[in-house]
């Protein structure tokens, strides 16, 4: 899953499709044709940064930054556009335009998004998140992170069958980098294959995330290595979708990953 960031102010890619304040289409484009080229099969579009001290941005904003782009990408290629959302207008025209996939930081919690996303009848993505971007870095503090993760995604997944969604269309992501310390990160990424377990299919997005930072001591421009070793590990350890950022490093390493599984299930 390609990262297409449509926002003037995100952490590792903010701005780089916008002259001053507007955005440019064709520059998109080309970005989604270069990530297709090194091997995505998902296009995430997202028009609310969600950086730890972010502010919220209005429905309408982000209705007027992403679906443009949404319209545009699915008229050009035939790829599975996801929208990275929690607000029901961006979700309903979204998928009215074309778009396969929700993929939501806040897991439906809004008003109206669970109704939302089960009108749009796609797959949803629900990710864990303590507390709001504003604040969720202060002091993010559990008893039993893998324990508490995992009871709020079963929570939210039971949320949505009540909702009317199905439950084949439901995907977990125990959100990494939001309201979470280092520790916290590291324990929840080394327990993937127990949440694995659940049969939910699992997305993960550490690509060039501040975890990786504070190990390496690396900018967020400088940890490339980083990010591709943990989306191998990640694929080792049980995940379906890995959110990156460098779509053709990262394809490399998941084709030596699928070599040896395959090579392991032949013996
Ligand atoms: C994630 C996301 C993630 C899912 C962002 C960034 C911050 N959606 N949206 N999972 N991260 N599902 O790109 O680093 O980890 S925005």
């Amino acid at each position: 899953m390609a990262v297409m960031n449509v926002t003037p102010d995100s952490f590792s890619d903010g701005g780089q499709f916008y002259a001053g304040t507007s955005l440019n289409l064709d520059s998109i484009l080309a970005a989604v044709e270069g990530a297709l080229a090194d091997g995505a099969t998902l296009i995430d579009i997202g028009g609310e940064s969600t950086r730890p001290g972010a502010s919220p941005v209005s429905q309408q904003e982000e209705c007027d930054r992403v679906l443009p782009v949404v319209e545009a990408v699915a008229a050009r290629f035939d790829v599975v556009i996801s929208v990275d959302t929690s607000s029901p207008e961006v979700m309903r025209g979204a998928v009215d335009l074309g778009a396969g996939m929700l993929n939501d930081v806040r897991a439906l919690r809004r008003d109206g998004a669970l109704a939302a996303a089960a009108d749009c009848g796609v797959p949803v993505c629900l990710m864990h998140m303590q507390g709001e971007p504003a604040s969720m870095q202060q002091k993010p503090e559990y008893r039993d992170i893998v324990a508490e993760v995992k009871a709020f995604l079963a929570e939210r997944s039971a949320a949505c069958r009540e909702a009317g969604l199905l439950d084949n269309h439901i995907l977990w992501d125990p959100g990494f980098g939001f309201g979470k310390s280092l520790s916290h990160n590291l324990q929840l990424f080394n327990a993937l294959p127990h949440l694995a377990e659940t049969g939910y299919p699992l997305l993960v997005g550490v690509s060039r995330k501040s975890m990786l930072g504070a190990v390496t001591g690396r900018d967020v421009d400088q940890r490339m290595a980083a990010s591709v070793t943990m989306a191998a590990l990640a694929a080792e350890r049980g995940a379906a979708i890995l959110r990156v950022h460098d779509v053709r490093e990262t394809a490399d390493a998941l084709a030596m990953v699928a070599a040896l599984k395959k090579e392991k299930d032949q013996a």
